[in-house]
């Protein structure tokens, strides 16, 4: 496959936990998570994208990082345990559109797509960035939730394996605004190009 040839459209997106229990009604639920599925998904029909993946949190036993008196920075109330209504992706995304999911955070706290893998057509598990290279894929655009952990993790990672990353920040929601400030200087100081303004809710 060649890259693609157009500058400004990356060759793929990946959209980072737009799960239910992170939007309203979850029970980690990010102000604006449902906006920010319905808007992704709209992105996802104008059908840009070689290839569009998605990122799942998907605990099963992640130890300390579920807490019942959770400081919402390192702990957090339990979300997205695997095989419940909470872990499925918010009703919006066209299903249909996304090429695969990867699942991470199964026995410890993931907040990076890049810790994830999905089970391969003949069998055994691939990682995220594995995959993309063997697709062809050389940039990337990231959206989704939490603008400060899993979309800011997810942006780090892809940058330092390789790949020319954006965020598009419009298609974000963020936990909380002095973290979410925090997470686009990382972001911009590791390389990581910012489209958009992001969408302060708090
Ligand atoms: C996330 C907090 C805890 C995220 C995941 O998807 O950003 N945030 N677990």
């Amino acid at each position: 496959m060649t890259a693609n040839q157009e500058p400004d459209v990356a060759d793929a997106l990946v959209v980072v936990d737009v799960q239910n229990d992170f939007c309203e009604g979850g029970s980690l639920a990010v102000a604006g998570g449902s906006d920010v599925a319905h808007a992704i998904a709209e992105l996802l029909r104008e059908n840009t994208y070689r290839l569009v993946i998605a990122t799942q949190d998907w605990h099963v036993d992640p130890g300390a990082h579920f807490s019942d008196d959770p400081d919402y920075v390192d702990t957090w109330p339990r979300h997205c345990t695997a095989d419940t209504h909470g872990a499925d992706l918010h009703a919006a995304l066209p299903l249909e559109l996304l090429a695969t999911r990867f699942r991470k955070g199964a026995h410890a706290a993931a907040y990076s797509g890049f810790e994830g893998t999905t089970e391969r057509a003949g069998g055994g598990p691939v990682a995220l960035a594995d995959s993309l290279r063997e697709l062809g894929v050389r940039s990337v655009d990231v959206v989704g939730i939490a603008t400060d952990h899993c979309v800011r993790a997810t942006a780090l990672d892809a940058v330092a394996e390789g790949f020319e990353t954006r965020v598009l920040l419009g298609l974000t929601a963020g936990v909380a605004r002095e973290s979410t400030g925090r997470a686009l200087e990382a972001m911009r100081d590791a390389g990581v190009r910012l489209e958009g303004e992001p969408v302060l809710r708090d």
